[in-house]
């Protein structure tokens, strides 16, 4: 080993030993990828995170699981039984608040699952990562530090490529000794392409298909009076 990578060697366990009293902890689990076609760039808002499923587990045994849906414009959350996740604005930055709304609770985890609907998370990376996510922003307290892991899993590549370590689908927040307490944070999020194209439900097709068929016979039935 030559001298000089010793001394930076020295420098980042300097480094690390430094950080490891920071609140959070970072985890990965790479062993499962999904592919998704592309982003629709990097821009995300709380109403652009339909279907991003939220779970809540409290220490009492008691978890809940909801999809996200719209508030506002450019604002989504999710309203449970004596807590709620909200967030406003882009996600770079935009903060996320968690509210107790009931009285007794302590969280333990918080889970949030952006596959069952289109959104990825975009962790901060030296580079911008994956093609059209541009910089992200790792999980964070915001105004609080709470002594929390926050494990970041099923890896999102773009088809053909291989995961490049910032978009992930999962990401899981476990509280140490749990939290009872309001809290914000930050964590980026980009939007799966297929956001800007949704295939309608079976059910809306055939509907659809019906209304359409409806409206070609009554136009032919107008042509041909
Ligand atoms: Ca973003
Ligand atoms: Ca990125």
């Amino acid at each position: 080993m030559n001298k000089r990578f010793g001394v930076t060697l020295a420098a980042l366990a300097f480094f690390v030993g430094g950080s490891a009293q920071a609140a959070v902890t970072y985890v990965v689990d790479n062993s499962v990828t999904n592919e998704i076609p592309s982003l629709t760039g990097f821009a995300t808002n709380g109403a652009m995170m339909d279907g991003l499923s939220v779970t809540a587990t409290f220490s009492n045994q008691f978890s809940q699981t909801l999809s996200w849906g719209d508030t506002g414009a450019t604002s989504g959350g999710v309203f449970g039984t004596g807590w709620s996740l909200t967030q406003s604005g882009d996600t770079f930055g935009g903060i996320w608040s968690f509210a107790f709304t009931g009285p007794g609770l302590v969280l333990n985890q918080l889970i949030l699952q952006g596959a069952p609907g289109l959104t990825v998370f975009d962790r901060a990376l030296p580079s911008f990562g994956t093609v059209g996510s541009a910089q992200g922003i790792d999980f964070a307290f915001s105004g609080s530090d709470p002594t929390a892991t926050a494990t970041y899993s099923e890896a999102v590549a773009l088809a053909g490529d291989a995961a490049l370590g910032d978009l992930w689908h999962t990401l899981t927040v476990d509280f140490d000794g749990g939290i009872r307490t309001d809290f914000f944070f930050v964590q980026d999020t980009d939007n799966d392409s297929r956001f800007n194209n949704r295939v309608p439900e079976p059910g809306v097709l055939s509907l659809l298909g019906l209304a359409l068929a409806g409206l070609a016979f009554t136009s032919r039935k107008r042509r041909s009076a």
